[in-house]
């Protein structure tokens, strides 16, 4: 999609507000594209978020009205000066999007499952078992170089037989610091979520950890001390990649006790690991929020029932 007019956005419900992170979004429908006039309008997930506010500089605020004023306080709206550089918020679009898209941002109730290596077998690995290639198609291209080679920050070398790169994740706006967002994706497909990582892995876990360090630092002028870095489990594309994201913004869905392991963590876990057939990783139980609305929901609860507390 090479450019958006929001007034062709038919809006059919809002999937959710939060005022905490100045996001809407709301699902509707967006018109065919050009070459194909014919067919029907596409679903569209629109995700509108403000972005962070521009250092302070005295064209910032083109104008203000005052709300209230008594003794020394005073309070006022202000509308911020239109700015090329300074855009005033950060749109996301997914279009034609899936029903596992809508799920995923709609508003939603979470509660705590166990995932034992039994219930993983089970349940899980079928489950990430029947996604169709194309839910990964962004990481085809990505790894590809058919979408985002520009803004690559990292690439191992092509005879790395565990190489990954690095790259803004879609969630960052590419200049707040203070909101740096990147992600580490690999290069090859075999590490499909944390139960697959195993010794082997510790090296290129490694390797990961440095480049990020020394790319971000290179490049925004942040310390490894004030880089955040995790993976997720339960991920939502089921190939292997570390967020690397500033170690103060915080507060974010993504980071809740359980969904987010700190890499760290996992490199430490694997180190200390006994020499067993298995890894740490296959025989944890692990426990984590699911979304009423996650596909793996209503199977996970139920089985919660057969697990001794
Ligand atoms: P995840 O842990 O699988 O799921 O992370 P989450 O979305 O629930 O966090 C995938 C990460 O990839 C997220 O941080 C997304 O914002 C990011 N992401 C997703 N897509 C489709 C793209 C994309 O096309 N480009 C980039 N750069 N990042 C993406």
């Amino acid at each position: 999609m090479a450019s958006l007019n929001l007034e062709n956005f038919e809006c059919q419900r809002v999937l959710n507000e939060d005022p905490q992170t100045h996001t809407v979004t709301l699902l509707g429908t967006l018109p065919p594209p050009p070459s194909s006039p014919e067919s029907p309008r596409h679903l569209a997930i629109i995700r509108i978020e403000k972005t962070a506010l521009p250092s302070f500089s005295d064209t910032l605020v083109s104008n203000t009205k005052l709300i209230e004023s008594t003794d020394i306080y005073s309070w006022f709206f202000g509308w911020l000066r239109a700015s090329e550089n300074n855009p005033d918020v950060k749109i996301n679009v997914i279009c034609p999007a899936t029903e596992v898209h809508i799920r995923k941002y709609s508003n939603q109730l979470v509660r705590i499952v166990k995932e034992t290596p039994e219930l993983y077998g089970r349940i899980v690995k079928p489950y990430i078992d029947a996604f169709p290639a194309s839910r990964t198609k962004w990481v085809e291209n990505v790894i590809c170089g058919r979408s985002e080679s520009e803004k690559v920050v990292y690439k191992s070398p092509p005879d790395d037989p565990m190489g990954f790169l690095i790259i803004p994740d879609m969630k960052w706006d590419l200049a707040t610091v203070s909101s740096l967002y990147l992600i580490a994706i690999t290069l090859f497909k075999d590490i499909r979520s944390l139960r697959d990582l195993t010794k082997k892995h510790v090296s290129m876990l490694k390797n990961i950890r440095r480049q990020a360090h020394q790319a971000v630092k290179d490049r925004w002028g942040l310390e490894a001390t004030e880089l955040r870095l995790f993976v997720h489990y339960q991920p939502s594309y089921y190939h292997f990649h570390v967020h690397i994201v500033n170690a103060n913004y915080s507060g974010l869905t993504g980071m809740a006790v359980g969904q987010a392991h700190m890499l760290d963590d996992i490199i430490s876990l694997l180190e200390v690991d006994g020499s067993q057939e298995t890894s740490i990783f296959q025989r944890m139980t692990l426990s984590y929020g699911l979304g009423e609305q996650h596909g793996l929901y209503v199977p996970m609860i139920a089985a919660q029932e057969e697990i001794a507390r």
